[in-house]
């Protein structure tokens, strides 16, 4: 590991220590060790904490430019730590313990880790209170957005640009295949966006932001978006969202610590 990679390591660890402490031990004077971190209870009205977040990837994974967009939007600050997955970093141990699937992202907040791209934006979105659902009705069909994104958009777009970029090989009856199936999700959504500025409710939510992240890409997966204007001028909408930023202006190269 690089020295400077050793170095955010080493920052971006949680403090295990304290939270390690013999509950018995007499220490009247000091906080529980159990106690909640100041950190994990900021919310949007709350005060921003700047150590609260690292964020764990690297800068061309769709997944992880989703985690650092919501994060982006919703104006938190994080930290970030550059995961080598060209070197294996993301099977090795000390990885594998913040993300057991051993992939990019993973989120530290405070001192848990999450993982699963879709399942943070929810956390995210109830914690920071900004892009989520304001009834049961509304996080039911955030929730059913960030469910279908996976099942029918995510998997075939992702897997026609590692094609394209030569991380994947498969031949063209499989890329028709998935050609196909996000052709069939796109229809979908062009369909939903025609009754609806944005998709989940009438408002941005991170069933927005979770179906960006991967549109984001799709013309690196060879698939054109002109048939679709619906689907074209809510990614001009989105784009316009304050906050909004490249993967590039959001995802550095290198780790970096606040
Ligand atoms: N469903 C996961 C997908 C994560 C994923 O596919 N990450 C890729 C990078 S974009 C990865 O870590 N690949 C390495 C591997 O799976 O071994 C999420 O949304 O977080």
């Amino acid at each position: 590991m690089a020295k400077t990679a050793k170095k955010a390591a080493k920052k971006a660890e949680p403090k295990k220590a304290a939270a390690r402490k013999p509950a018995a031990k007499p220490l009247p004077a000091k906080k529980p060790a159990a106690k909640k971190p100041a950190a994990a209870t900021s919310s949007s009205s709350g005060p921003v904490n700047k150590e609260r977040f690292t964020l764990y990837g690297m800068l061309g994974s769709g997944p992880t430019y989703t985690v650092g967009l919501m994060l982006t939007l919703s104006k938190h600050p994080f930290s970030y730590f550059h995961v080598n997955l060209r070197e294996g970093q993301h099977k090795q141990p000390d990885y594998v313990v913040k993300n057991r699937y051993g992939q990019v992202p993973a989120l530290r907040d405070g001192q848990v880790y999450y993982v699963q791209s879709a399942a943070i934006l929810q956390h995210l979105a109830d914690e920071l209170r900004k892009f989520d659902g304001k009834t049961d009705v509304e996080k039911n069909r955030i929730r059913e957005w960030l469910f279908w994104n996976w099942d029918k958009l995510a998997v075939p777009v992702f897997r026609l640009r590692a094609r394209a970029r030569g991380l994947r090989q498969f031949g063209d009856e499989v890329r028709v295949m998935y050609d196909t199936e996000a052709k069939a999700a796109l229809a979908m959504l062009e369909n939903e966006l025609a009754k609806s500025e944005w998709i989940a409710t009438k408002r941005p939510t991170i069933a927005d932001v979770g179906v960006y992240g991967v549109l984001r890409y799709i013309a690196e997966a060879n698939i054109d978006l002109t048939p679709y204007p619906n689907v074209s001028a809510w990614k001009k909408r989105f784009e316009a969202l304050p906050g909004f930023g490249t993967p590039e202006q959001i995802l550095p190269m290198e780790s970096r610590l606040l």
